[in-house]
């Protein structure tokens, strides 16, 4: 296969990370294509645990370039924080292995601080973010104020940007009761990191064309799911920017044509941290066990994830907005020991019968899940490495789900491990 496309196909955390290294094994590039340090890829490599959230998940394996892209958001200090870490953890990290498109929108320190004042202050606007400043960052970019990379490199082009933002922030700040901001402290400090990031800047669309003419392998890098995607997630409790597979050419700047694989990847159950919609969340044992038993806390803010069974409805939804030709299913064996287990198949609304999710947020407010059932199984999938050690009735489940979604899966992964992951097809 040529050049995948991994994205998340519910709400985040379905563990893109492992099979983005997973396929990385096969791939010359790593791209992260949108979002910023919002995100939690969790890696284990024999027994290490790595934790990314700016830096693509390729950076672990050496002799592959990692690649920001432009539709990424990037606070320079905490990047030059996790490259500390990593590098800490024996992983190698310098300009040849790492580049940062140059029109990559800068995170601010404002930015966050606006973040968390809007979601502090006022019940009404809570959206239950991360609190880094990703919102606000790309409301910059959409409004021509924002810093990038580039303008790192030239004293009097930083200081105009920094100007054109202030304009903006200091008048909005001052209605939310923040201090103004000290300009002259947020220059120095910007001129006292570029070092730190500039050498990694790059033209990035120029140098994947170039790969692509060479023959080289892209792999693409989601962030967070579909269903928080500014456009066709549950507005306005979602991410703010395109996290579906078309975004993945204009977030390093390539053409469409470049992805010949979009890989989407789905938990065996449903998850999601942060405010809004949520149709098959469970508030009783069953959700307690499926969050203990999946470990299911943020990795990026150490929130606790909400849980619930498997919503095929949604999942085949997201497979369509994506273009995902295959799925990866995850955590199965969190699912193992359950006597019975649901599957949401549609919705019912207000005596309708539904085959998709609606847009408008009251109607998904009242959405009741209509519920199919299938006996579980009693013994363990965790680390199984061909279909033949999995259970009759993990295969059913995994077989009905294919069928729900309208999609085939085409990996499983069987624990956190690399090499626990079957080729289904
Ligand atoms: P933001 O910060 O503006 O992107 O938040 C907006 C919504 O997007 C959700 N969001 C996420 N959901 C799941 N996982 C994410 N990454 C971390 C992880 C999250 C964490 O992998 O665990 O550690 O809490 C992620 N990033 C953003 C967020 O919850 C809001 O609903
Ligand atoms: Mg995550």
């Amino acid at each position: 296969m040529a050049n995948v496309c991994v994205v998340g196909a519910q709400w985040g955390d379905e563990g893109k990370g492992k099979i983005v290294d997973w396929l990385s094994e096969r791939a010359d590039v790593v791209a992260r294509f949108q979002g910023g340090h919002n995100a939690g890829h969790t890696l284990v490599i024999d027994g290490k645990v790595f934790k990314l959230h700016a830096l693509p998940s390729g950076v672990v394996r050496g002799g592959k370039l990692s690649v920001i892209g432009n539709g990424v958001v990037l606070d320079p200090w905490h990047l030059v924080k996790e490259i500390e870490t990593i590098r800490g953890q024996g992983v190698e990290i310098s300009p040849e292995t790492l580049v940062i498109a140059e029109n990559t929108p800068l995170i601010l320190p404002f930015h966050g601080e606006l973040d968390r004042a809007r979601e502090s202050q006022n019940a009404v606007a809570r959206i239950g973010t991360t609190g880094r400043g990703i919102g606000p960052a790309y409301e910059d970019k959409v409004g021509r104020r924002v810093i990038r990379v580039a303008d790192l490199a030239d004293a009097a082009t930083l200081a105009l940007r920094v100007d054109r933002a202030l304009v903006h922030h200091n008048a909005l700040r001052a209605g939310l009761g923040l201090e103004p901001i000290d300009r002259d402290g947020l220059i120095a400090d910007l001129e006292a990191i570029a070092p730190q990031i500039l050498p990694y800047a790059a033209p990035v669309w120029k140098l994947l064309n170039e790969k692509r003419k060479a023959g080289k392998r892209i792999l693409f890098e989601g962030a967070q799911g579909s269903l928080l995607d500014i456009d066709f997630g549950t507005y306005p409790y979602v991410t703010s920017s395109n996290v579906i597979a078309g975004q993945a050419a204009t977030g390093v700047g390539v053409g469409p044509g470049a992805i010949d694989y979009v890989l989407g990847i789905v938990k065996a159950y449903t998850t999601r941290v942060g405010e809004g919609p949520f149709p098959t969340e469970l508030d009783d044992a069953d959700g307690q066990r499926l969050g203990e038993r999946g470990h299911e806390f943020g990795t990026t803010t150490g929130r606790k994830r909400r849980c619930g069974w498997f919503d095929a409805a949604l999942v085949r939804q997201t497979c369509a907005i994506s273009g995902i030709d295959g799925i990866c299913l995850t955590k199965l064996d969190v699912l193992d020991g359950f006597e019975v287990l649901k599957i949401c198949v549609g919705y019912e609304l207000d005596g309708a019968r539904l085959d998709h999710l609606p847009t408008a947020a009251d109607q998904q407010a009242r959405c009741r899940p209509v519920y199919e059932q299938m006996p579980g199984w009693s013994e363990t999938t965790r680390g199984a490495r061909s279909w033949a050690e999995l259970p009759a009735q993990a295969i059913k489940y995994v077989r009905r789900i294919e069928e729900l979604i309208d999609c085939p899966v085409a990996l499983l992964s069987t624990s956190p491990e690399r090499e626990d992951t079957i080729l289904v097809r």
